[in-house]
């Protein structure tokens, strides 16, 4: 008998643990993401890499084949579903929660029917009009995040008059386009988008008011991971820390992520970001025992 197809199988989401965010490790199945474009184009090599995740404690791994890097040219629908469908469908077989990052509404429904669990759309469901449908229509959870617009020239996009309460004003809009188009309240989470259209200093920014975030009363997940604002950090002499060498600066900003009490955190490194909130956990439960 054929076995059923991965998309058919019930599939329990991710909840956050009690003591710590959800840890969602990326798989970057793209010739040119910024941290490690062209390391894991090879579908047998993304799995690989994915299943490394795994193994480091990663809760969710987050397959995306569109790099988003400013200036980056967008990969066909067909080139993108070829990248990603087949790692999602063998990670989901391996028993792994697996979120499809994709701004497209076809590759989203593929990737569900492949086994994922969660669409994570760096524009929040404005870059496609039938995103929405297709999640509200799945059970799947919707990572939402903060966008104004592609990667070309997102950067000069990024004028506010208040960063934070502007973030939150156009998140909150969103937020409710997304649930008058069927998106359930419990399958919603929430992502500032640090740097897109952000400048180093409004990512910093959002990072000090991380409670204004948490006040939009849906599930938040951040993604700082490696990127550039992180390159002033430890940075000696001239030239900035390159991304592959951001994992402390990024494993500090979880812990800070990780007390603000946020849902998610979406990283390169899962065990360097896996071992600072143990740190956060243990101190946190020692509180517990008085
Ligand atoms: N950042 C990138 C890609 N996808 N998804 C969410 N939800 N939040 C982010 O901050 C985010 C994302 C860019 O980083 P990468 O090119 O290293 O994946």
């Amino acid at each position: 008998m054929k076995a059923p197809a991965s998309g058919t199988r019930p599939r329990p989401l991710p909840v956050r643990p009690e003591r710590r965010p959800l840890v969602m490790g990326v798989v970057n199945v793209t010739p040119d993401s910024f941290s490690d474009g062209g390391r894991w184009l090879e579908p047998g090599a993304a799995i690989t890499h994915g299943i490394e995740l795994l193994e480091q404690g990663a809760d969710i791994l987050d397959i995306g084949g569109e790099s988003t890097r400013p200036g980056a040219d967008r990969p066909s629908p067909q080139e993108e579903l070829d990248r990603v469908i087949p790692v999602v469908r063998a990670l989901a077989d391996e028993g792994a929660a697996v979120s499809i990052d994709t701004m497209r509404s076809g590759v989203a429904a593929a990737a569900l029917d492949a086994g994922a669990c969660v669409v994570n759309d760096v524009s929040g469901g404005l870059a496609d009009g039938k995103m929405a449908q297709t999640v509200a229509r799945s059970e799947a959870i919707f990572v939402a995040m903060h966008w104004r617009g592609h990667s070309h020239d997102m950067q000069s996009r990024a004028v506010y008059n208040d960063v934070v309460a502007d973030v939150c004003r156009e998140l909150e809009q969103r937020a409710q386009d997304l649930l008058g188009a069927g998106i359930r309240a419990d399958r919603l989470v929430l992502d500032p988008g640090l740097g897109f259209a952000k400048t180093a200093a409004q990512n910093w920014t959002l990072l000090h008011h991380l409670d204004a975030l948490e006040r939009l009363r849906q599930p938040v997940l951040v993604g700082a991971s490696r990127k550039s604002f992180l390159a002033r950090i430890a940075q000696r002499g001239e030239e900035p820390v390159p991304a592959a060498e951001r994992d402390l600066a990024t494993a500090a900003v979880s812990v800070v992520l990780a007390q603000a009490g946020v849902w998610g955190v979406r990283v390169h490194d899962v065990r360097s970001t896996i071992a600072a909130l143990d740190v956060v956990a243990a101190i946190e439960e020692c509180g517990d025992s008085g």
